[in-house]
């Protein structure tokens, strides 16, 4: 059927839609293709890049402007212009926001029903304490904050410290599954680093299987994400993509629930071509001379620190342009939740 061939809203009697909606009431035709676009989805989610230049003066403006107490957590949302930007919204399961602590500041202990990672762009000093367990945090380090664990930030450094937080909120609140707790500051654990901090959790080992937590692992450091990928680059028989998954070494799933975390190597020159999938997918260069990203119509120039998030259903194509230079990106995406769905598809 063609889509003009329904009937629309204008072609009922008023007093007839009046009598429908007295009795809480729709009619489905009008609003059929709406709810069940033809072929493909059609998605709010907009590409979209914030320069890490541009939101940088702005949030130290915020430190300047909004002391610690009157934010709990001093952030620039990264909204999303498809959805709204009241609605804090990168994609339709993805918050992106940019955080400032400064030093001796510190943001209060608290849990709550979304997932979070934080990932570190900038600074030296400044750690979160997730569970009792305290995580230091360094450039490109990535700590976990998985629904229900106590957290809180501290900075005993002498600069700003910025990270990107990536949480599932937009999709939690959706579920009207969304709320937090207040707590204490939390006592940390004794053997500080020894517990929930590992370096080799890029790669399922049943070594690592030493704690009994349902998240063995929060923090990843940024030297062996790295370390794992050169080596990945070093293997002739990869000639594609040389990406990792964040994973969870107890089970070798995904880190966290709802969204997937991976750390790309562009070789210098490299162009590639990430295929047509169902998720939403973010990008965040962690280090490199820049990397251009192609999505449909739109062209962006992403330089480190530079942040981006694409819609489903479409091709993105990464070129590294430097000679000389390799390129590493983190991503976030929604594959665990369209896989745990059984919504995810790949269109090549
Ligand atoms: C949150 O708890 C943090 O703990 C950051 O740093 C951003 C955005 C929405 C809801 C909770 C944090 C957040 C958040």
């Amino acid at each position: 059927m063609l889509d003009a061939d329904l009937g629309r809203l204008e072609d009922l009697p008023k007093e007839y839609l009046d009598e429908l909606t007295q009795q809480n009431l729709v009619p489905l035709w009008p609003s059929l293709r709406g709810v069940l676009p033809p072929t493909k989805p059609k998605p709010l989610t907009r590409p979209t890049s914030w320069s890490y230049e541009s939101i940088r003066p702005l949030l130290l403006k915020a430190g300047e402007l909004t002391p610690i107490e009157k934010a709990e957590r001093r952030v620039l949302v990264l909204a999303n212009p498809g959805h709204g930007l009241q609605k804090m919204q990168a994609s339709s399961a993805i918050y992106l926001g940019m955080q400032l602590l400064l030093p001796g500041e510190w943001a209060p202990s608290h849990r709550h029903t979304p997932n979070a990672v934080r990932m570190i762009v900038e600074g030296e000093g400044a750690y979160t304490t997730v569970e009792g367990e305290k995580c230091l945090m360094s450039r490109g380090d990535l700590i976990l904050t998985p629904t229900g664990l106590w957290h809180e930030h501290g900075h005993d450094g002498h600069d700003p410290v910025i990270w990107l937080d990536v949480l599932d909120l937009p999709l939690v609140y959706y579920m009207e599954a969304s709320y937090h707790v207040n707590g204490g500051r939390q006592e940390v654990h004794p053997g500080e680093g020894d517990q929930r901090h590992s370096g080799a959790c890029v790669l399922p080992t049943p070594f690592f299987t030493r704690s009994q937590s349902a998240y063995p692992v929060l923090r990843y450091p940024w030297v062996d994400v790295k370390k794992a990928l050169i080596k990945l680059s070093e293997d002739p028989s990869l000639v594609e993509s040389v990406m990792i998954t964040y994973i969870n070494p107890s089970n070798g799933q995904d880190a966290e629930n709802i969204l997937g975390f991976y750390a790309l190597m562009l070789r210098p020159g490299q162009t590639l071509r990430l295929p047509a999938r169902s998720p939403a997918c973010v990008f965040h260069v962690i280090e490199g001379e820049g990397v251009q990203l192609s999505f449909d119509e739109h062209v962006f120039d992403l330089k480190c620190a530079d942040t981006a998030c694409v819609p489903g259903y479409g091709a993105t194509l990464l070129k590294n342009h430097s000679a000389t230079t390799p390129v590493f990106l983190f991503m976030a995406d929604e594959s665990p939740l369209h896989r745990k769905l059984g919504l995810y598809e790949n269109w090549g």
